[in-house]
């Protein structure tokens, strides 16, 4: 039986701080609060050979919907580093399906920039009606962008910021990543009453916005604290290899450390098997302070047995958002040009937060992914 009152996901209309929130600067960013669409999407149903030379695509065939024809959409994901990911790429094969009348071209780019790149320029080139791109990094993207709007493509930035011009792409979606980060050091600072801490941070990938805003908003607490010390940051690439490998050499070099930020939940599993190789102990009743970042099903689970301390969530399911907004494209509506996913924190039984909802089984059993 599953629950559906956590995560509840919310659209509300951008403002520029918040724009600025998600993105990598701690400038606000001007934008537009509202974009005109873009050059009329035609819809063509793009052949399914027409996948980029180099790099595999998985294209649906689609039936055309009742109302009217095909529509193509491209959507260039991040790769498959994390559960999250995972739960992602799943919402958005689900959403732009066969049966609701879209033909997806989905390529997987394997956290790679150039293929990333690459991947948008085979969209363009195959006139696909609607481009989806989950940014890996937030940099490099000007140029491209600039070829979809030469050729009249809409393009929705999602998940993940970029840090080009906003009149460059269409829309943008995704969790404010800037909050995240300010709510995992409020909570902390909270727990902590006073206490000191010497804190050690698994980044995320090196360049994305999830990383970059995430250690911003936390460091943004850390700067309130005068007896908070950030020992190291490295980054742990968002997967539990990394996280693993990262907490493995951290434990080499520090022996006084009491909390450990990981800015993904796969990374949290690898700092606990090398925090469990090396005998020390963490969560509630133990030395170390475990906080992560995505709040997914297993994360979760950690949460509720206390291992984990603080998860905070960044909800995967967009694809609805993105799908609402090509929707409104189709009918000629203007759209709002950022959607903010709201997110939530959680904490381990027992604590009680301003910033995060105490862990229970019935949360558990609300988190489909
Ligand atoms: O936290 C991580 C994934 O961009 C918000 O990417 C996303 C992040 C997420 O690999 O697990």
């Amino acid at each position: 039986m599953k629950k559906k009152l956590v995560g509840a996901l919310m659209c509300v209309a951008m403002t520029a701080t918040m724009l600025a929130g998600c993105g990598n600067s701690s400038e606000p960013t001007a934008a537009p609060a509202e974009t005109t669409p873009a050059a009329p999407a035609e819809t063509q149903a793009a052949p399914a050979e027409t996948t980029p030379a180099e790099v595999p695509a998985e294209t649906q065939t689609a039936e055309p919907a009742a109302s009217g024809e095909v529509i193509t959409v491209g959507f260039a994901q991040v790769g498959h580093e994390s559960d999250w990911r995972a739960a992602n790429t799943k919402n958005y094969q689900d959403t732009f399906s066969a049966e609701n009348g879209y033909e997806l071209s989905f390529v997987d780019c394997d956290n790679d920039h150039a293929v990333q790149i690459e991947t948008v320029r085979g969209f363009i080139e195959q006139e696909l009606d609607y481009i989806c791109i989950a940014p890996i990094q937030s940099a490099g993207w000007d140029t491209v962008l600039q070829e979809a709007q030469d050729a009249g493509i809409p393009v929705l930035i999602v998940d993940r910021a970029v840090d080009a011009d906003p009149s460059l792409y269409t829309t943008a979606l995704g969790c404010d990543m800037v909050a995240e980060g300010e709510a995992a050091g409020n909570w902390l600072a909270e727990y902590l009453n006073g206490e000191d801490a010497n804190i050690l941070v698994i980044e995320g990938s090196v360049g994305a916005s999830a990383t970059l805003g995430r250690t911003e908003g936390f460091n943004n607490i850390v700067a309130q604290n005068s007896n908070w010390t950030v020992l190291d940051s490295q980054s742990g690439d968002f997967t539990q290899a990394g996280g693993q490998e990262v907490m493995e050499s951290f434990i080499k070099s520090y022996s006084d450390f009491n909390v450990v930020v990981c800015q993904n939940d796969n990374e949290a599993y690898g700092a606990m098997d090398a925090m469990d190789a090396a005998g020390i102990t963490y969560g509630v009743d133990g030395d170390v302070i475990i906080i992560s970042f995505d709040a997914t099903h297993d994360g979760l689970q950690y949460t509720l047995d206390g291992k984990i301390t603080c998860n905070v969530e960044c909800n995967p399911l967009q694809a609805g958002f993105a799908e609402g907004v090509i929707k409104k494209l189709e009918a000629g509506e203007t759209v709002d040009a950022w959607t903010l996913v709201e997110d939530e924190a959680f904490v381990a039984p027992g604590i009680t937060s301003d910033y995060a909802v105490t862990m229970s089984q019935e949360v558990l059993d609300g988190r489909a992914y």
